[in-house]
Formats: structure tokens, sequence, C-alpha cells
């Protein structure tokens, strides 16, 4: 093949070349096919004021920055569209509370989380939004994860080509499993945990150094201002171009090439970003304290989900937006470790938020109910641990904090 495209000159070749199967093309745009299920802040933050959740915390409680503009933006919003929100909701969509009442019910006499106490982590390590992080930290973090990326795959996952895939392989084949159900706080807050855990035993990141979370808050409606998307970090993120993303060129992830994905498939492709700034412009201080005001985990997990998560996946373009593949790019972690984060502040508002749970273990009605030993699996990549394990981040298994 490579004889044959070589012998070809001056039309001939420039026809071979634009050949759609050519495997040596390399595309630029890169078209948005698939999207995290989004619900509006709107929608929300009408469900929190109507279930008695005050509008004046959600809107200056200062888990971010909140422009006095923004405020008098988001009333003017609920005054209008009070009446066609209030008939959205009350036409059906709240998916999970009927399960929230029946799990309740059932299982209200949870055990106690005994063998993960806090006593016996003392000094949790603290992650560290990324601007609060040294260059010399922040450059260390990327290093590591492109080891991982070099690093050859330990055969869990045959598509897998590098140690890093097999990370996005296991997203991939637990998807429908850790999405739209109780388990999504859980299992990516494990799944996160054990990214961390692979650069610090696989690729050397130092122990002293922190890892990192990313306050989207702070980028709302501008992510590609946030200081990760530079040469000497995660490479560009560039608006969308005609609806797609760009392949990233330049930075430690210029011109890498991903195997896993997207949706279920194996495709080679490249590396794509583009930001949608209606979509990253949800991802608000506001939002995230509505959701945080929510009194039970089934709605804050589901405010969660399809709030800020979803809005800053679905703002990131084609690689982020795909549900099944997303972890793809490297980004995700930092996006994923924002919303643990805002798991952990909810739970701090709360001691038995550390000690139990109710919640589905799986999609579907009726669903299967969390308890605390229900099992958390990597696939392989790592041991499975139980809810108990984890849910408690500055227990003793997980033993972090986070800096604010
Ligand atoms: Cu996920």
């Amino acid at each position: 093949m490579k004889f044959a495209s070589a012998i070809l000159t001056g039309a001939a070749a420039v026809k071979a070349l634009s050949i759609p199967q050519n495997v040596d093309k390399r595309e630029e745009l890169v078209p948005i096919t698939t999207g995290f299920t989004m619900k509006p802040f709107l929608t929300e933050l009408v469900e929190a004021v109507n279930d008695g959740a005050d509008l004046t915390e959600i809107l200056t409680k200062p888990a971010g920055d909140i422009l006095s503009v923004g405020i008098a933006d988001v009333n003017a919003t609920i005054h209008l569209g009070l009446s066609t929100v209030g008939l959205a909701i009350n036409s059906g969509g709240r998916v999970s509370d009927d399960d929230v009442s029946r799990i309740e019910s059932t299982a209200g006499s949870a055990s106690r989380v005994g063998d993960n106490a806090r006593g016996s982590c003392s000094n949790p390590k603290v992650r560290v939004e990324w601007r609060n992080m040294q260059p010399v930290q922040r450059k260390a973090f990327v290093n590591a994860i492109v080891c991982l990326w070099n690093a050859p795959s330990k055969g869990l996952a045959p598509p897998a080509t590098n140690r890093y895939e097999e990370l996005v392989w296991v997203h991939q084949q637990m998807v429908n499993k850790v999405h739209q159900s109780g388990m999504f706080l859980i299992w990516h807050r494990y799944y996160t945990h054990l990214f961390g855990r692979m650069l610090r035993e696989e690729c050397g990141y130092p122990g002293a150094y922190p890892f990192p979370w990313w306050d989207e808050t702070k980028d709302s409606g501008n992510f590609a201002a946030s200081g990760l998307f530079t040469a000497d970090y995660f490479g560009a993120l560039p608006q969308l171009n005609n609806g797609q993303g760009t392949c990233v060129t330049n930075g430690p992830f210029a011109g890498k090439r991903l195997h896993i994905g997207p949706g279920g498939g194996n495709q080679d492709r490249c590396l794509s970003r583009g930001e949608n700034r209606d979509l990253t412009r949800q991802v608000s201080a506001a939002f995230v304290n509505s959701c945080n005001s929510r009194s039970t985990y089934a709605q804050m997990r589901e405010c969660t989900e399809f709030g800020p998560h979803a809005y800053g996946h679905n703002g990131l373009g084609p690689v982020m937006s795909d549900v099944a593949a997303s972890p793809a790019d490297p980004v995700f972690f930092l996006h994923h470790a924002f919303i643990d984060r805002n798991f952990w502040k909810w739970q701090s508002q709360a001691a038995s938020r550390w000690t139990d749970i109710y919640a589905c273990a799986a999609p579907g009605n009726p669903c299967p109910i969390m308890g605390l030993d229900t099992v958390i699996s990597s696939m392989g990549l790592r041991p499975d641990v139980r809810v108990r394990d984890i849910l408690d981040a500055e227990g003793s298994w997980l033993c972090y904090s986070y800096d604010y």
C-alpha cells in the first residue's frame, strides 16, 4: 500500500489522498454525535424552591463568584419562566422521586459506617483547585497523564492500545450502570480516585503533590480562560467551528489518537475539543448551589448529573460530550473532581450524609436499592470496594478533602 501510493504522482496522488477511507487522512474538524442528558437551571431552581429551598441562599451562597448582574438576570428569568416551567414539572420528569420515597421507607435502618471511621484519617490529603497549585505541580500532573498514555496496556481490555485507554474502556463498559442512577456520584468518586492512584503508583506523580480539581464556576461561559487549556498543560480549547470540534494540535496531547469510543465502538480518531459557551455558561455557582440545596441524595444527584455535570461535558466538544468514552479527554478527571467536590460540599452540610445513603444502585423502575454494602467495581483495574468504603471521602479508605 505504501509502495503503491509512493509511485502515484500529480493528480492521481491527490485523488488517492481524498478517498475518505484513506488511513493517512487526518481529520481536523470533528462533529458532535452524542451528548449527556441536560436539565436547565431554571427548571431545577423552581423545583428546589418548591421543595422549600431558600432562593436567596442559592443565589448568594459563596460557592463561587456570582455577579450581581447574574442574580438580576436569574430573577428576571424566574418571573418570566415560572408558569411554563411549572407546567413542565407538573407533567412529569421527576424521575426518581417515587423511587426515593420507597427507598427511604424501606432502608431507613441502614447500619452506620464503622470500619471507615474518620479517626483513622487524621490528616486527609487536600485536593487543590487547579489555579491554586504551583506550576511545577501542574506540569508534573500532566506529565504523569502522558506517562500513563505512553505505558503499555496490561491486557485488561483488548481494544486499549495503552494503559490510559484501559481506564477509558472501563468507563465505556460501565456506562449504563453508573449514570442516571444513585450510582453516579459514588462510582465516579471511586473512578477518579483510581485515576489518581494510577498516576502516583504507575507514573510517579509525587505523593507530596495534590490531586487537582477545577472550579468550573469561575469559568462559567468561558472555560477556555481557565488556565487549563494552554500548551503547557492540556492543549487548546477553541470555540466550536461550525458546530464541530477541532483536533488538539498543541501541548503534551497534540496529535494524540483515541481508540476507545466513540460510544460503544472503537475507532481511531483525534483528541478534539470545542467550547459551546451557551452550555458552559450554565455551569454556574448558582446552579451548583441550587443542587446542593436539595435535601435528599437522589434529588441532589439528579440535579448535579443533569445540571453542571452534563453542561460541562457537553460544552467541551466531541470527546467530552461522548457519554461512554468521554474519559478519553484527560480533562474529564478535573471535571469529575469538580463534581466530586460539589458532592463533598453537599455531604459536609450534615454528618449523616457521610454515613447513610438512600439511592438506586442502577437505573430502572423499580430500581435496585443501593446500600452501604453495594459493590463498586472498576472491572479489574483495582479490587472492588463497597459503598461504605468510599461514601466518606474523609474516612480511612480515601482520606482526602478539598481546599474549599
Ligand atoms: Cu461518567
